[in-house]
């Protein structure tokens, strides 16, 4: 039997990158999937080959996590089979801007924080109380080796990834005698649209972000969620921190030639 027969994962941001991977991956373990985005086209598309890899069954829902009133009725209004949520993928994210602090514009720090830290809390707020009342439940936060260490022109990315790690840790604690589960997973460089996202669609500057480097993909994120998602129930893996090999943590990196 697949490992994730009959549960249900939810994952925000599931429409790109390593929501999208984190999908296929626990389809591909018989997974029932839950998943949302700001654009609803791409999760239509990703149906079929969900269904194909192995998901019995997919609803799909069009969600801003930033909009806490619509995080709270969207939740509320899940149809019932579908309310009984067993991982909660909180992945949904982005990065705006590499800039100068003082010489940024505010808006893309009202992005990152609403988005990275307040979305994660009102989908975490909304989903994690009926995990307490059912007995069994794994908050899954997607953070950064950003959190560890602040790099340049990016502090306030860099903020929310470490928030996001102290969100993780606080809930980890407030959740002591349920059997809820919290990890944080924290990649470096993902080769994703997350830097095209960051340059606003600049395809030349996004590129040389992963210029003579090897990163990390998708799918070796995804294969780390489904990984700690899977151990016994008894296990709570607190963070993996992952990197390509050509990188040793968020400001050191071996570029070739
Ligand atoms: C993504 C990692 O270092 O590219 O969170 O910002 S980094």
């Amino acid at each position: 039997m697949a490992t994730f027969h009959g549960q249900n994962v939810f994952i925000t941001g599931a429409s790109s990158g390593i929501g999208r991977a984190t999908a296929i991956a626990f389809a591909r373990e018989g997974a029932r999937l839950l998943l949302c985005a700001r654009n609803l086209a791409p999760l239509e598309e990703l149906r079929e080959s969900l269904a194909d890899a192995g998901s019995p069954a997919v609803h799909i829902f069009q969600l801003d996590v930033q909009k806490r009133s619509e995080v709270e009725a969207a939740i509320a209004g899940l149809p019932a089979d579908w309310k009984d949520i067993d991982v909660l993928v909180n992945n949904a994210g982005l990065s705006r801007g590499l800039a100068k602090l003082y010489e940024d514009d505010p808006q893309n720090w009202e992005e990152m924080i609403d988005t990275n830290i307040k979305g994660l809390l009102y989908v975490t707020r909304y989903v994690v109380p009926g995990m307490v009342a059912r007995g069994r439940g794994h908050v899954i936060n997607l953070g950064s080796t950003a959190a560890y260490i602040t790099y340049a022109n990016g502090a306030v990315y860099c903020a929310t990834k470490a928030a996001e790690k102290s969100i993780s840790e606080g809930l980890k604690i407030d959740l002591m005698g349920t059997p809820v589960r919290v990890t944080s997973v924290d990649p470096g460089m993902v080769e994703t649209n997350f830097s095209k996202v960051r340059f606003r669609g600049d395809e030349e500057r996004a590129a040389k972000v992963y210029q003579n480097i090897t990163p990390l993909q998708p799918e070796d994120v995804a294969d780390a969620i489904v990984w700690v998602a899977s151990r016994p129930a008894h296990v709570n893996i607190h963070n993996v921190v992952m990197t390509t090999i050509d990188q040793a943590n968020s400001t050191v990196f071996n570029r070739r030639g």
